[in-house]
């Protein structure tokens, strides 16, 4: 035992590997040269692969592309190896048997680029706006696994996924996506996918075009930006598309404009095209868009709400309406006619718990700057008791004829009038007669409003300038009083009404007895309109006082 360890230990002295195979890459096709050098060695030498002895000698036969490369003086056994190749990528050893050698194992890997890459869809990838996409590229045959990466426009680009598909014994392929978010400017735009391994250091690339089909994208605008109405506007819709445009249709507030097929449409505006968008609608084979734009017509005021003529009982709230429309923004204003107090600016006048002096006509004034102005009236009944608006003092001439005047304005009207003085009382439903007296009463008109009750003397005495004439007029709301003295006067004057074929005559019989007709034109309105009515009563009895009065009637 000892001399056999002896022995062995002499041997191995004497015989040894001066040089060992290395671990080596190389790309396919590359010659790769494994050293053996085995230094006081004269024996037989031999290469092994994956444990498989290859043969004795310089050339080996089974391996066409494998030679010994030997330089005995050396001890040099190499081993050469030519166009390496995947059948290469092994462990070899080199073994010195008749001293018992074996080198270390030294690994062959063999490098083998990709092919080129492939991206799915190329040359030209066909896309949808706004339809995300992966962009897919292959690269196959790879050993080891190709690494793969984006370029957009010739810049790298993140957000790629690579998966290594199955190995194909050692050969692998590696797909990567590429998530695109095409919009419609993206046509043309180039992706390239550069795929690397040690085998191309440099890589191996490929490149897409992205074609991008969008519907129309459409810009609407209009010339000149602000018109009058009357003025010619023009309509230009600028549009592009992928694929190209195939036509136009132009509507008007959803109607179709039949004939305009153009990109430019030319028509006079008014102020419905205010309100009234003007829409185009560009369409290509994939889709179409439909753009719509107002014009800024400077118009009105144009009445949209007309205020509704409103009755109410006394102490109730009330709210008037009325909507003007025009452009540029109109200012509104409520007021009550006569007044030029601003009552509300808005739409709407509130007007809380009533009275009967709110009663009257309002108007609802709309101006829209540099454009014009609009009124418009209503009217606003108040329902409550009577009001008495006669003169608290009437005048009367002794020995002639003479009346005392009660003017009951309401609504509604009264459905009972007593008159009392002296020793008197005078009720319509009694029927009371009284000699030297007499009353009568214009009838209340359909629309509401006044009475006229007059109580007529025949032969005014002195006793009938010691009274109080006491007028109560009743409706559903109550009494209304009004209290009258009858003054004597002087002057031999006195009034005729007369109504002759719509035309109020004043006959004033003057001290001379000699009448003169006054055509009264007086209170505004023509009073033909108003004819028979509780204004015109009204109107009456004011000039009568006028005159009777001595006041500003000239004639
Ligand atoms: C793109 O690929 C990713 C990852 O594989 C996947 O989650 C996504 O659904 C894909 N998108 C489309 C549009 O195919
Ligand atoms: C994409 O590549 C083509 C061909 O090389 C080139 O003509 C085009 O300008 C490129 N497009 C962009 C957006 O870089
Ligand atoms: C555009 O759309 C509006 C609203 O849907 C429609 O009223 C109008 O008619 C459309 N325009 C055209 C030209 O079809
Ligand atoms: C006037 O007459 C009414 C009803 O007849 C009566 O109630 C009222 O007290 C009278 N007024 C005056 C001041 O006499
Ligand atoms: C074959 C050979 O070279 N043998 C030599 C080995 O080394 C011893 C001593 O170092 C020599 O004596 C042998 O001749």
């Amino acid at each position: 035992m000892v001399q056999k360890c002896c022995l062995m230990t002499i041997i191995l002295w004497t015989a040894r590997f001066s040089q060992e195979p290395a671990d080596q890459s190389v790309v396919r096709g590359q010659r790769v040269l494994l050293s053996c050098v085995v230094f006081n060695y004269s024996g037989i030498v031999q290469w092994t692969k994956d444990g498989l002895a290859l043969g004795i000698g310089e050339d080996l036969q089974a391996w066409p592309r494998y030679r010994v490369l030997r330089v005995q003086e050396l001890g040099q056994y190499n081993l050469e190896i030519l166009s390496a190749d995947l059948s290469d990528d092994a462990q070899y050893e080199c073994q010195a048997p008749d001293a018992a050698l074996r080198s270390r194992r030294a690994k062959l890997t063999l490098l083998i680029p990709p092919d080129d890459p492939v991206i799915d869809g190329g040359p030209e990838v066909l896309l949808n706006a706004g339809e995300s996409y992966n962009l897919s590229c292959v690269s196959r045959g790879a050993k080891p696994a190709s690494v793969i990466e984006w370029l957009k426009d010739g810049l790298p680009t993140e957000g790629a996924v690579s998966v290594t598909v199955l190995p194909d014994r050692k050969r692998v392929t590696t797909r990567s996506y590429l998530p695109v978010h095409p919009v419609d400017t993206d046509t043309g735009r180039n992706f390239s996918c550069v795929t690397t391994n040690q085998a191309v250091p440099t890589g191996k690339s490929t490149t897409v075009t992205l074609n991008v089909h969008h519907p129309p994208t459409v810009t609407l605008s209009i010339e000149p930006r602000s018109v009058l109405e009357g003025d010619r506007v023009t309509f230009t819709c600028q549009a592009h598309a992928n694929p190209p445009i195939m036509g136009y249709r132009w509507a008007k507030g959803g109607v179709v404009l039949q004939g305009a097929r153009e990109s430019v449409f030319t028509t006079k505006a008014d102020h419905s095209f205010f309100t009234e968008p003007v829409s185009c609608l560009v369409f290509n084979a994939v889709g179409k868009t439909n753009v719509s734009i107002l014009v800024d017509v400077h118009f009105g005021p144009i009445l949209l709400v007309e205020p509704q003529p409103k009755t109410v009982d006394v102490d109730s709230d009330v709210t008037l309406n009325c909507k003007w429309a025009g452009n540029p923004p109109l200012t509104l204003t409520w007021f009550k006619k006569g007044s030029n107090m601003v009552l509300s600016n808005s739409n709407q006048l509130y007007l809380k718990s009533v009275s009967q002096a709110d009663a009257g006509q309002y108007v609802c004034k709309a101006i829209v700057p540099r454009i014009g102005v609009g009124e418009t009236e209503v009217t606003l009944t108040v329902n409550g008791p009577p009001i008495i608006s006669s003169d608290p003092v009437q005048y009367a001439v002794r020995g002639e004829r003479g009346e005392v005047k009660c003017y009951i304005a309401s609504t509604p009207p009264p459905d009972k009038i007593v008159w009392a003085w002296k020793e008197n009382v005078w009720e319509k439903e009694r029927g009371t007669l009284l000699e030297r007296y007499t009353v009568e009463q214009s009838r209340p008109s359909p629309e509401g409003g006044g009475v006229l009750s007059t109580l007529t003397i025949n032969n005014v005495m002195e006793s009938d300038f010691q009274s109080t004439y006491n007028c109560t007029a009743w409706n559903a709301f109550g009494p209304g009083t009004m209290i009258i003295t009858l003054e004597e006067t002087g002057e031999r004057q006195s009034l005729l009404l007369l109504h002759l074929s719509g035309t109020i005559l004043l006959i004033i019989k003057s001290p001379f007895d000699l009448p003169l007709l006054l055509l009264v034109k007086t209170l505004g309105h023509s009073l033909e309109e108003d004819s028979g009515s509780v204004s015109t009563a009204s109107r009456m009895v004011k000039a009568m006082y006028s005159v009777s009065r001595g006041a500003t009637l000239t004639y």
